[in-house]
């Protein structure tokens, strides 16, 4: 058989490439595949900047779970593990995924492992969940976390010069107490699993904090279980709204946004001034029990993780 020269290999490769890139075929190259273990752990963790501990079930000792970033046509292997010593029976329900629910999110008892692996099609901020019987208390106790999917063309929105991520929960005193639950008798509404945990004025509580006129998003889920949030920002206006966080969902100028249990939407703000802008559920009896972040802005505003979860020590 005839060698072909190096030189024409690399014209017919190009080729290929230039005539994919023209059919408007998709680089398969740049999609990853991420393996994401967690492990359901029935702990105690800390709610309250003075210490207070409180009976949680999680993902990862920590509530809400860890956010998992992936890019939109990423595959995620996914495998949850329920360690022997733990009680109860958790599963895992991705609203990232579009896979068969009686296979997939099914509960497993202590001792066992489940493993399954989705395509993360559609961009967006998604919230995931345990989903085990009774789901309300599974949720309530802390069995819930959010997967950002970016878009695979960042160009299809603009870049934000600083990102959080925001889960609003809703907390019973009383852990066991699964009928306060369906009666919806909530002790607290909480960001990222602690009551005032982004309000300076109570103990352990840290501001959220950006600069003058960077472009702030913020990822926001509503775990519920069972109360809509109606996020403002207290002296402000949400530039873009963006229900599921797709960019394609954008929408322009924006007061106040609903987003019920169980659904999430990315929120940009940008602030020319200086000073406190309190974000908020603007459904009073969640936002005076404890779902108050203040974002401040200022020149020296420190970095910080996207989703600060402890100011104050577990
Ligand atoms: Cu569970």
């Amino acid at each position: 058989m005839k060698r072909q020269s190096p030189q024409l290999m690399a014209v017919a490769g190009a080729m290929v490439l230039a005539m994919a890139g023209l059919m408007g075929l998709p680089s398969e190259a740049s999609a990853k595949t991420h393996d994401v273990k967690m492990t359901a752990l029935e702990v105690e963790i800390v709610t309250e900047g003075t210490g207070k501990k409180y009976k949680a079930w999680t993902f990862n000792g920590q509530m809400p779970g860890p956010a998992v970033r992936v890019t939109e046509g990423d595959t995620v292997n996914f495998t949850l593990e329920n360690p022997k010593t733990n009680t109860f029976q958790h599963s895992m329900d991705f609203h990232a995924a579009e896979i068969d629910f009686l296979k997939n999110y099914r509960a497993i008892k202590p001792g066992e492992t489940i493993s399954y692996t989705f395509v993360a099609k559609k961009p967006g901020v998604f919230f995931y969940h345990c989903g085990a019987a009774p789901m309300i208390q599974h949720i309530a106790r802390g069995m819930f976390g959010a997967i950002i999917v970016d878009p695979k063309d960042p160009k299809v929105w603009p870049k934000a010069d600083r990102e959080m991520l925001l889960v609003q929960s809703e907390l019973w005193n009383n852990p066991d107490d699964v009928e306060a639950m369906f009666g919806r008798k909530f002790d607290n509404v909480i960001f990222n699993g602690g009551i005032w945990k982004y309000h300076p004025f109570f103990i352990g509580g840290e501001a959220l904090e950006a600069k003058p006129n960077e472009r702030v998003r913020i990822y926001f889920v509503n775990a519920g279980p069972n109360e809509f949030s109606s996020l403002h920002p207290i002296g402000e206006i949400w530039d873009n709204v963006y229900e599921s966080g797709n960019p394609a969902n954008k929408l322009v100028g924006v007061q106040t946004y609903v987003v019920g249990p169980g659904s999430a939407a990315t929120f940009d703000l940008v602030s020319e001034s200086p000073g406190v802008y309190p974000i908020v559920t603007h459904s009073l009896t969640a936002a005076l029990r404890g779902a108050i972040a203040a974002l401040t802005i200022t020149p020296v505003a420190k970095d910080a993780p996207l989703m600060p979860l402890t100011p104050w020590n577990p």
